[in-house]
């Protein structure tokens, strides 16, 4: 596969699999019955959908069938798209760094992805032609700032970093005032998803938060929440404790390509209304998409 782009739909092929296989057996010839739509239902809280989207989506369902409005596997499915489409688009939002200097914040719990979505964000932004730098603000280890020197060094792209232990808001104080200094389109900040002392990571990141706004006016422009694609419904707990206590304006969903539990971006949309920015589909610099819902929901079905 050298050279060759890997797609949203080769991403998804765990997911798609498990609502997929459940439509495919209706073209084999199966009959929509009150058990297919049982079976259906399973495969969708299997791929993570969530309740309550599964129950909304199933009662429709449900009440075409007894309607007889739906009787071919075509129909099945152009319903089922139409409905998961709509849940998307009713909180699409796009990533958006205007200003300059713009500042994006990303957070979210340790071993999610952030380093790596940080890696890939600045190639992208690099190749649409902006300036960018990066705060090493995950002081936790030396490794956290080295990983991020890394993918900084293979794009050519300046990071900001400090000694291991040091303040992340020191760091970003640094890295701000670099970006404004070097007229830098957008600063792109890391942050721990845990810490060395007893104070609450939270606090710490509001910190950061404070000093970025305060050092910037109207920043931070974007704060991204990577969540790995693989914990399923816990992302949805992590999710609500970092947009309370931080506030949200978009979430990355990583690792799709080793889960078949996608489903979860239709719980994030329905249940929390905050919008999925991007999605990883993979280790390499390439693998980040940004969320298109019908793209999506085309992969999916
Ligand atoms: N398969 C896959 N692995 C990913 C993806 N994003 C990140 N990873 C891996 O997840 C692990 C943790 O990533 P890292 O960026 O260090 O997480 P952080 O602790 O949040 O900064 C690394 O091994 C990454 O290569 C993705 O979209 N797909
Ligand atoms: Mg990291």
């Amino acid at each position: 596969m050298l050279g060759v782009f890997k797609s949203l739909s080769d991403g998804l092929a765990k997911t798609r699999k498990n609502i997929a296989d459940k439509l495919g057996t209706l073209i084999l010839g199966r009959k929509i019955d009150e058990t297919f739509l049982e079976e259906l239902e399973e495969a969708l809280i299997a791929s993570d959908v969530g309740v309550e989207t599964t129950s909304f989506v199933l009662k429709d369902l449900t009440e075409r069938f007894k309607r007889s409005e739906l009787s071919t596997p075509d129909e099945v499915r152009a319903r089922l798209k139409h409905l998961l489409l709509g849940i998307l688009a009713s909180t699409t939002s796009k990533f958006v760094v205007t200003a300059t200097p713009s500042v994006v914040l990303v957070i979210g719990v340790n071993g999610t992805g952030k380093t790596t979505t940080i890696g890939k964000l600045a190639h992208r932004l690099q190749s649409q032609g902006k300036q960018v730098m990066l705060a090493a603000g995950d002081t936790f280890r030396a490794a956290a700032s080295e990983q991020l020197s890394i993918w900084g060094e293979r794009a050519g792209i300046p990071v900001i970093k400090h000694q291991e232990g040091a303040d992340p808001s020191a760091v970003v104080f640094d890295a701000v005032t670099a970006a404004k200094a070097r007229a830098a389109d957008v600063l792109i900040v890391d942050t721990a998803g845990r810490l060395h002392t007893k104070s609450n990571l939270m606090d710490e990141l509001k910190k950061v938060k404070r000093i970025v706004s305060r050092e910037l006016p109207g920043a931070p422009h974007e704060t991204l929440l990577v969540l790995d694609g693989n914990t399923g419904q816990n992302a949805l707990v992590q999710a609500r404790m970092f947009h309370e206590a931080i506030g949200v304006t978009g979430i990355v969903l990583t690792k799709l390509d080793g889960t078949s539990k996608g489903g979860i971006v239709f719980a994030i949309n329905k249940e929390l209304g905050i919008p999925v920015k991007f999605v990883g589909i993979g280790e390499a610099i390439e693998d980040l998409r940004e969320f298109e819902p019908k793209e999506f929901v085309d992969a999916l079905l």
